[in-house]
């Protein structure tokens, strides 16, 4: 930084109009961007709120600035240095902002980030594999928003809407009142495996591999024996939708994150969705939740609210974006310019999927006696049970089906017809095609559930814009060592 000259914070903030020029801080670097604000990708007016100041409290709400290129972009307009250098900086930008992500909790070495802020980490393959139950630390974590902290001593779910009776309720009030339920059930995130989605044509969204999933045993109260003392009826046929809402709110905007469910499917005695304060016998960690969460068995991740606030019995769906303008697929065709929201229904049963978790693409893998061992998962939505596991290590022409592991604790036989609400994690040591000469295999898995449902072969037929429910064959190239 030597001999570039040095500005205070009231010189910068003098610069804030076209005609003045645009000044920026970061850090200690004073930056003018008049060049450049035109060129802004998230447009003129977001940009603009940093002129005359510091672009740090925005570069935390907008998470996409949190990349190295972005700095390498405004390195080039650098003009000067601010007074008092990197302390003042750093004093000046915390409290010129109460950065929303500072108090979200620390989280395992051992995730994959796929964004700071929010927090989102996925499970590396050879730790999902491991256990047919994730430990909790190393479930995968996908946050929309900064974490909130709730009171666990002061908390009350509220419960209130149409055809219902307002209820509140403390958690100890839930945890008396009403009988205590486990269910063991995987959660998925809809863009699990969204990274092999952009290999065929770049989709928005969170680079996940295939580690945006796991399986827990929840404890909690059903939402059914909730709705009772509500006195819900069935037979109220306005009432079609649960509603849920979260604590977590959007900085900017103050949206909050909610999403919902049918009615049928809270009601029913056989869909075991859970008001969850347990996470395989220990109390919800702020990630995933605390103190109470939806847990909605057979269903896409994102219907599972966390940290839940309020439950609203409706006649329509939630109005959040969540529910209404993202987890909907269209046909491949469909871009950012054509797409109607309103004509899709929003995503609630996945269809079947599996991925192999060992090994990893891209590993040299020997042959012991002509034999490659593969492990992965299988899951189907609405308690379909998986019935088989095909595996294939030429690509596609021959398979075999792979041993299916024994059923995480608390979940019923492979293959039932409903209630299965957890994956099958399955094994494999023959897969290998004998007398290969390739130096390279494609590994294969497809599953199929107990509706014969089958995955399709490849991603292109079942692209869409925003990358979620993949299901294709899962494909994994290794080196094979000679
Ligand atoms: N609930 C709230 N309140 N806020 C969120 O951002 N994310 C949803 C869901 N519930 C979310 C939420 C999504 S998209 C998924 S996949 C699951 O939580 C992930 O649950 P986990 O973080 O416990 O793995
Ligand atoms: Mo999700």
């Amino acid at each position: 930084d030597k001999g570039r000259p040095i500005y205070t914070r009231e010189e910068v903030a003098k610069h804030k109009t076209p005609r003045d020029r645009i000044w920026v801080t970061y850090k200690e670097g004073v930056y003018d961007i008049t060049e450049f604000v035109e060129m802004h990708p998230g447009g003129l007016s977001k940009i603009m709120l940093a002129a005359g100041g510091s672009v740090e409290p925005f570069w935390a709400l907008y998470q996409q600035h949190r990349k190295p290129e972005v700095l390498g972009i405004l390195e080039p307009y650098r003009i000067g240095t601010l007074e008092g250098g990197a302390a003042a900086a750093a004093s000046a930008a915390a409290a010129a902002a109460v950065d929303p992500y500072a108090s979200d909790p620390a989280r395992h070495p051992s995730f994959i980030p796929r964004s700071e802020r929010p927090y989102n980490g996925e499970t590396p393959g050879t730790l999902l594999a491991a256990s047919p139950i994730t430990p909790n630390e190393i479930f995968f974590v996908r946050n929309h928003l900064p974490v909130p902290h709730v009171d666990a001593a002061s908390y009350k779910l509220k419960v209130e809407g149409e055809g219902i009776r307002s209820l509140e309720l403390s958690l100890e009030e839930l945890k008396s009142r009403f009988r205590k339920h486990t269910v063991t059930a995987t959660i998925q995130c809809s863009g699990n495996r969204r990274n092999e989605m952009s290999l065929v044509r770049h989709v928005k969204g969170l680079s996940w591999d295939q580690g945006a999933i796991g399986t827990a045993v929840w404890g909690g109260v059903r939402l059914r024996d909730v709705l009772k003392v509500g006195r819900l009826s069935e037979d109220d046929m306005h009432v079609r939708h649960i509603q849920f809402e979260g604590y977590d709110k959007d900085p900017a905007s103050e949206e909050i994150y909610g999403a919902s469910i049918p009615l049928h499917k809270a009601l029913s005695l056989y869909d075991d969705v859970l008001l969850a304060y347990e996470m395989n016998g220990q109390p919800l960690s702020a990630d995933h939740g605390a103190p109470l969460r939806v847990v909605v068995p057979g269903v896409t991740g994102a219907r599972s609210v966390k940290w839940l606030r309020r439950i609203v019995p409706s006649s329509s769906e939630s109005p959040s974006h969540w529910q209404q303008r993202d987890y909907k697929a269209f046909n491949p065709s469909v871009d950012w310019d054509s797409v109607e929201w309103g004509s899709a229904p929003a995503l609630q049963e996945p269809p079947v999927t599996s991925a192999i978790c060992e090994p990893a693409p891209g590993t040299s893998v020997s042959l012991a006696d002509g034999e490659i061992t593969l492990r992965g998962y299988a899951w189907s939505g609405g308690g379909r049970g998986i019935i088989r596991v095909d595996v294939s290590a030429d690509g596609g022409k021959s398979w075999t089906a792979a041993k299916l592991l024994p059923p995480a604790p608390g979940a019923p036989p492979h293959g039932s017809y409903s209630g299965a609400w957890a994956w099958t994690l399955w094994e494999v040591s023959s897969a290998a095609a004998e007398g290969t000469s390739s130096p390279t295999l494609e590994l294969v898995c497809k599953a199929v559930d107990s509706s014969y449902n089958n995955q399709p072969d490849s991603i292109g037929p079942i692209w869409n814009l925003r990358g979620i429910v993949n299901n294709a064959w899962h494909r994994v190239n290794v080196k094979l060592e000679s």
